[in-house]
């Protein structure tokens, strides 16, 4: 089918309602000024809310008041989140600095490091949403396209300092989120009190989305073999970097990763991204843009929960999308190159690079960044960005590096680090090092149980029992979300966790250590109590019959506790 058969095609089927406001609403204007003007409530109709993701907020509400308001005839303590779009995660002092004044000055006095390399602001009050939004751009960011069916943040291998592979990597995450960046005259008229361009919104165009975007949202990210620290599977669109005599020759291309599903509906499924091919640097954009324009063209507009790129691709099938790809590019993909992934998580602690200075990942449990009469984080960061020469680096895995220390400035960073008791990551544990959990409660309005608030009482649980079976050091990937969406991608943990009901988890195991294979449900509906019992006895064998380097997910496998899949690639 060509894309003009495509589009009539689409025409005759009925589209969501989700289609028709973003088609009405002017190029994402819809009545959001309006919405924002009206101080009898503390939210936006609908429509508008939808309309703002684009702009990278969300309307949210305390749910751990939600009944006790309702009870009492008072509307939902409404307020907003907002993510930062930031390629790759890098941030300079200053710019951090901006950014911390925004948490303290227009939210809840905390920053929230994400599984896609970047941070969000929670509790932001609907009054206050139009002063954060230009504090975020005084910090030298924005939130387009943070969310929204749009391409996300793109993701990347998190240290460019490490070695110039890094470097250029980090270089192609900001050229390819460049490249796909809608246009959104919208977001500058209504956040930044920017001149109307164009007279009339018919004049206005989105050259590459269209006035209706993308079916859904969509995922790219940049993996460096042997480290798969953004999990490149789970992307839409993953770039593999092929390195021959210490230079990017290429990247093989994977296409359809996808984690969010719905309880119970089996047309939802967490999916790995297929390797299709290979291409040179040069020609990484193009296929890109393609790629976005065939999932845009053919991606199901009726019904959003078969409208990501992995369902469009399962439809249709790989031959056809190849075959597509390749009558748009007017020429071949090579034949994928071997690569191989040892990892998924950061390496916690002090790294050196080859030119002297120093790297220091610090261990970020659930990315949260707040000062507790235990901790003074967001005062320690602020503190450091103060003095710090070198920059910030955001990890997909909610980790934050302090980047580019130079060799005399290090005793410096280590008294601020001990004076607001960060957390010496050395003497974490191997689950705890590899252990993501997403927001859900309170924020979250998709929460089923909780996430981040639960994952230290899991960890506290576990780590006895580790430490007994002599396992505590072993690297073991965890991964916890309050509901099947997946946003700490619970599918390709070795266990992985998935909210049900308040207290109840879907328990599944089974994952590859280096994200190249799902998990599979172990049991369904467990409790706290039960899933440490179920796991105790687990990793008791696991500590008496691994064998040499085994990592825990094959264990489970080979044990019989799970059918076999399929090794890692
Ligand atoms: Fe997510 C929706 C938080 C990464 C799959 N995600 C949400 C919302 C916005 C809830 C909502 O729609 O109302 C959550 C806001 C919670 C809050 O209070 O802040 C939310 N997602 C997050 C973050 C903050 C989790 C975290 O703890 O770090 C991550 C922000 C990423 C970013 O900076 O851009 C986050 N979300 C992910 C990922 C992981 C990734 O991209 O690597 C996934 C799985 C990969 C994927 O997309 O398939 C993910 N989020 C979803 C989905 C399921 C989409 C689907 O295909 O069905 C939803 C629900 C939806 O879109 O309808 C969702
Ligand atoms: Fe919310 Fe579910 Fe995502 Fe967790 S996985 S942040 S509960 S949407």
């Amino acid at each position: 089918m060509t894309r003009k058969e495509a589009l009539t095609t689409e025409k005759q089927v009925p589209r969501s309602e989700e289609e028709a406001i973003k088609e009405r609403s002017a190029y994402l204007r819809g009545q959001i000024v309006e919405a924002l003007a009206d101080d009898v409530t503390g939210s936006v109709p609908a429509p508008d809310g939808m309309l703002l993701k684009f702009h990278g907020t969300y309307q949210q509400d305390d749910r751990d008041v939600r009944s006790e308001r309702l009870r009492q005839k008072l509307e939902p303590a409404y307020s907003f989140m907002i993510r930062v779009r930031m390629p790759g995660g890098v941030c300079t002092p200053a710019q951090w600095l901006a950014l911390d004044e925004v948490a303290r000055q227009h939210a809840d006095y905390s920053l929230r490091l994400t599984t896609r390399q970047t941070l969000q602001y929670h509790g932001v009050l609907k009054r206050k949403l139009k002063a954060a939004m230009a504090g975020i751009k005084h910090a030298l960011f924005d939130s387009i396209a943070a969310c929204g069916d749009v391409n996300r943040n793109v993701v990347c291998h998190n240290n460019p300092w490490l070695s110039p592979l890094h470097d250029e990597l980090h270089a192609w995450s900001r050229r390819l989120s460049d490249a796909l960046l809608p246009k959104m005259r919208a977001y500058h008229e209504i956040w930044l009190d920017g001149e109307k361009v164009a007279a009339e919104p018919e004049e206005e165009q989105e050259p590459l989305y269209g006035a209706t975007y993308l079916p859904r949202k969509f995922k790219i990210g940049l993996a460096l073999p042997p480290h798969n620290d953004i999990d490149v599977f789970a992307q839409d669109l993953g770039f593999i970097a092929i390195v021959v005599d210490k230079k990017v020759a290429g990247f093989n291309v994977s296409v359809g990763g996808g984690m969010g599903t719905t309880h119970n509906d089996l047309a939802t499924y967490p999916r790995l991204g297929d390797v299709i091919g290979f291409v040179l640097p040069e020609q990484l954009l193009e296929v890109a843009e393609n790629v976005v324009r065939i999932q845009r063209d053919f991606g199901d507009r009726s019904n959003r929960k078969h409208a990501r790129f992995k369902y469009t691709l399962d439809d249709r099938g790989l031959d056809w999308f190849k075959a597509e790809l390749e009558e748009r590019l007017g020429w071949r993909l090579q034949a994928a190159r071997p690569f191989r992934f040892e990892s998924t998580g950061d390496p916690l602690g002090w790294v050196r690079d080859g030119r002297g200075q120093w790297h220091l990942t610090l261990g970020v449990l659930s990315g949260r960044l707040r000062d507790t009469p235990e901790t003074a984080w967001l005062s320690g960061l602020r503190a450091i960005a103060a003095v710090h020469q070198g920059d910030f680096r955001l990890t997909a895995n909610q980790n934050l590096i302090i980047a580019r220390i130079d060799e005399q400035q290090k005793p410096t960073i280590e008294k601020l680090l001990d004076e607001h008791r960060f957390p010496d990551a050395g003497r974490w544990g191997g689950l705890r090092r590899n252990a993501l959990s997403c927001v859900a409660f309170p924020t979250c309005g998709l929460a089923m149980a909780e996430s981040e608030r639960w994952l230290p009482i899991l960890l506290a649980r576990l780590e006895p029992i580790l430490k007994k079976a002599r396992l505590e050091k072993t690297a073991i990937t965890l991964r916890v979300t309050g509901c099947p969406n997946g946003c700490a991608r619970p599918f390709l943990g070795e266990i992985g966790l998935v909210g049900k009901a308040p207290g109840r988890y879907k328990l599944y195991l089974g994952g590859g250590f280096a994200g190249g294979r799902l998990n599979q449900l172990y049991r369904d509906g467990v409790s706290e109590d039960e899933i440490i019992a179920l796991l105790g006895p687990i990793i008791e064998h696991y500590a008496k019959e691994r064998q040499r380097g085994e990592h825990f997910g094959d264990f489970v496998l080979r044990a019989g506790y799970l059918p076999e899949t399929h090794a890692e690639p």
